[in-house]
């Protein structure tokens, strides 16, 4: 058997770990023959609930678990890891904006980058789940400068799974005949979730999304709204943000990272932006990607229309305007 993966979960005493840790214990992500050891952060008050997290992982008997490690220091937590989720943050509450968070969460995501920096393998992927978590993500890479750039990423999956759902339903296909749906931007309100490249297979022929579902108005309005307001309306309903999902689709972000994406498909993910379609180097904004040897690269040469250019522009004009907050905050 392999030696075992280091694996970093943040925010481990809380709703979207708890989710998490299961698929991740369970051999989901990294698959069934990789052992594990699990580095679970949270913050002192929380040590309590945390332990109890670790007392459940261990009475599910896993044999891929080889060690659990609970922690308040990061600088144990990120020791030789090969992997991080990184989910610990103060979480939306309902009514609050994205910026009220900023300030909280950037400080955790320095000093978190810091200890990585000293710590960590230079060859760790992280994936940054706390929101802002782009913004979380480039701060984290700009105060752990000795890991490449290219092993920071941000989740904008679930905003990817969510649109797929949209679109099997609406076609009443099964989620597993929808593709290629991108989201552009930041994981907001203001990202773009794009079919214009996304395919649907119905009774075995793949046809594009916008010839399967005919309505363009629908596909320019309702779709994207409800997409870009889908974490809103599950806090409004359950009064706590998505947890389940977020953890499914933090799952489906990592094992892709490793695993690689299969033939031309892409998936979408927040990635340092290198000017790939006119966005600003060094955004962390999300692209569609294909993924081998757990290496991405940002799918090239898609047709961007009027449309997609102003939307596009639009969630990169607030990133930029969240990353200079985020880098006034950090150096106040
Ligand atoms: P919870 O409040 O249930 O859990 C967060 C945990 O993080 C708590 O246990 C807290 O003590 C811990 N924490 C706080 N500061 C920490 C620090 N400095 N180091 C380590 N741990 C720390 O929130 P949960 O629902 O699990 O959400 C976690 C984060 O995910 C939030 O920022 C939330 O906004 C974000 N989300 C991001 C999504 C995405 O698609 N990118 C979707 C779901 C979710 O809203």
């Amino acid at each position: 058997m392999a030696e075992p993966l280091k694996v970093v979960v943040t925010g481990a005493a809380g709703q979207i770990a708890y989710s998490l840790l299961f698929s991740v214990a369970k051999g989901d992500v990294f698959g069934p023959d990789q052992p594990l050891e699990l580095l679970l952060l949270d913050i002192t008050p929380m040590m309590e609930v945390l332990n109890g997290v670790v007392m459940e992982l261990m009475d599910c008997a896993i044999p891929l678990v080889k060690n659990i490690v609970a922690t308040d220091d990061p600088k144990v937590a990120f020791k030789d890891a090969d992997a991080a989720f990184m989910v610990g943050a103060m979480p939306r509450k309902e009514g609050m904006e994205r910026k009220d968070l900023l300030k909280a969460n950037v400080r955790i995501f320095k000093a978190q980058g810091q200890a990585a920096d000293q710590v960590a393998k230079k060859s760790i992927k992280i994936i940054v789940v706390g929101n802002p978590a782009n913004t979380n993500a480039c701060i984290m890479s700009k105060y752990a400068p000795s890991i490449p750039k290219a092993n920071f990423t941000c989740m904008t999956r679930l905003d990817q799974n969510r649109a797929q759902a949209q679109i099997a339903s609406k076609l009443g296909v099964s989620n597993g005949d929808v593709t290629n749906v991108i989201i552009w931007g930041n994981h907001s309100s203001t990202q773009f979730p794009d079919v214009a490249h996304a395919s649907v297979n119905i009774n075995g022929k793949k046809v594009t999304v916008p010839e399967a579902v005919k309505n363009d108005n629908y596909l320019k309005n309702e779709f994207i709204k409800t997409v870009q307001q889908r974490g809103a309306a599950v806090i409004k309903a359950r009064k706590l943000s998505s947890a389940m999902s977020a953890a499914k689709a933090a799952c489906d972000h990592m094992h892709d990272w490793f695993f690689g994406t299969k033939g031309n498909d892409f998936v979408s993910m927040g990635v340092i932006s290198d000017g790939s379609y006119g966005i600003r180097e060094g955004l962390m904004y999300s692209y569609p990607v294909r993924i081998k040897n757990k290496t991405w690269s940002i799918v090239q040469g898609l047709d961007i229309n009027q449309f997609a250019r102003e939307k596009m522009d639009a969630t990169a004009a607030e990133l930029t305007e969240e990353l200079e907050a985020a880098l006034a905050e950090c150096e106040a």
